[in-house]
């Protein structure tokens, strides 16, 4: 190997095959070979969760030969290492020059010209790729415990965990599977919010606690079925304590991540009727007993419980709601989820505040239905740490299906609502493939 140039490689190393093997071997015929191997945050960013931690994968990759050096790569984006490396060689497979990568490799290329720097491409190793046996991995499901414990772990590496309703198995892998290229990173979703709203809703059913226990853990073991990422239930009030103690049980045997319950008693409507509709507030005592009963009956380690506070949707104010959380949290509240009916969020930036202030290390999770115009980085900027978007798919899919309909029975044939509204037939009929 040629001493004195600096060899460059990125990975997240959290299946090793033998295409990785063929890039370090190239790349250490070509110098002194660094490894910068992805952070657990850079892979949760555009992949799910890895496999193994950051510290294992380095540990594997600084065993190998021909690596000299093994570094940490915080960020999809390669220039911080290599603005700190300067590396005469980036070495890649050259799969990334097509598809989401393609971003990425183009800014490789100009940060490297600074220097003179090169990129070298080693053909594709054909017949492996890691999404072909994260694929198969996936295709056996997540082991229970992995599961659940992913919310937990997402929140140590991310500062802001974004999650999005799914109501069956189809919407679970629209969850699972969109990607977004911007700018230098991909976009997706982390975690998977059921719903009480979409769940009722989709049954043909009000929000008013009607589906009862044994329905909803029908919908999460249909999503369950066909995702690997981390589900939070919508508890609605979380039932009767004497109920929500055997039922916290049930959700972490089948790796659901996280319950949210709201402090609601009585009647439950849903929160964005605000004062519309007559809905109590459970008191204070009552429902800590309730999070307390939870944490109680608890199992294992990582589950959650979130307390959702409906001070401000029942027109309390802003002391009433920090007065309450504040007690939750006493009570064992893993988190809390503040809720608002106001397009403008300026209360919720108010109480995330405040809140903080006494509560650094508690997590926040807000719903922005009514203050949809809010940017996730705004909301990050105030703490807020889970940002669940709780309704979307739903209520998108009803007005197209709907707008169906209405075509069909307006022209008296399907043709106009096939060219307009559907996918195609071939489109539909391979949609879920047959073999992964
Ligand atoms: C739900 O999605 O069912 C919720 C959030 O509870 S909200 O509908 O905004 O109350
Ligand atoms: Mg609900």
């Amino acid at each position: 190997m040629s001493q004195n140039k600096k060899v460059y490689v990125a990975m997240s190393a959290d299946i090793i095959h033998v295409g990785h093997i063929n890039i370090i071997k190239k790349a250490a015929e070509l110098g002194e070979l660094y490894v910068g191997v992805l952070s657990d945050e850079a892979i949760a960013e555009y992949k799910r969760y890895p496999l193994m931690n950051c510290a294992e994968r380095m540990s594997i990759i600084g065993s190998l030969q021909g690596v000299s050096h093994v570094l940490v790569q915080s960020s999809l984006d390669y220039e911080e290492n290599l603005r700190l490396l300067k590396p005469d060689y980036v070495v890649h497979g050259d799969d990334w020059r097509v598809g989401l990568q393609a971003v990425i490799r183009a800014k490789v290329i100009s940060i490297l010209k600074e220097w003179g720097g090169q990129l070298v491409e080693v053909p594709y190793t054909a017949g492996v790729s890691i999404e072909k046996l994260k694929g198969k991995i996936d295709s056996h499901g997540v082991l229970t415990e992995t599961r659940r414990s992913r919310l937990a772990n997402l929140l140590k590496v991310k500062k802001q965990v974004r999650v999005l309703e799914a109501h069956n198995g189809l919407t679970g892998l629209i969850v699972e599977n969109t990607r977004v290229v911007k700018e230098d990173r991909i976009a997706s979703f982390d975690a998977i919010w059921v719903s009480s709203l979409c769940d009722s809703t989709a049954k043909g059913k009000p929000d008013i606690e009607l589906v009862d226990t044994s329905s909803r853990l029908d919908t999460i073991n249909e999503i369950m079925e066909v995702t690997t990422k981390p589900i939070i239930l919508d508890g609605d009030t979380g039932g009767m304590l004497e109920h929500f103690v055997f039922n916290v049980k049930t959700l972490e045997r089948i790796g659901v991540s996280a319950i949210i319950i709201e402090d609601k008693m009585g009647l439950k409507k849903n929160s964005l009727f605000g004062t519309d509709v007559e809905q109590h507030q459970d008191t204070i005592a009552h429902f800590s007993e309730k999070i307390r009963a939870g944490k109680h009956a608890q199992q294992t380690k990582d589950f959650m419980i979130i307390a959702r506070c409906e001070s401000l949707i029942l027109d309390k104010g802003l002391d009433d709601a920090i007065k309450r959380t504040s007690a939750y949290v006493q009570a064992g509240a893993d988190g809390i989820m503040i809720h608002s009916r106001k397009e403008d969020p300026s209360e919720i930036f108010e109480f995330c505040d405040r809140f903080i202030a006494l509560f650094p290390n508690v997590p926040i999770v807000v719903v922005p239905s009514s203050f949809s115009a809010v940017y996730e980085e705004e909301l990050a900027k105030h703490g807020v740490n889970i940002v669940i978007y709780a309704n979307h798919l739903i209520r998108s899919a009803f007005p197209a299906m709907q707008a169906t309909a209405q075509s069909i029975l307006e022209h008296g044939r399907g043709k106009e609502a096939s060219e307009k509204y559907c996918m195609s037939i071939k489109d539909i009929i391979t949609l879920i493939p047959e073999a992964n």
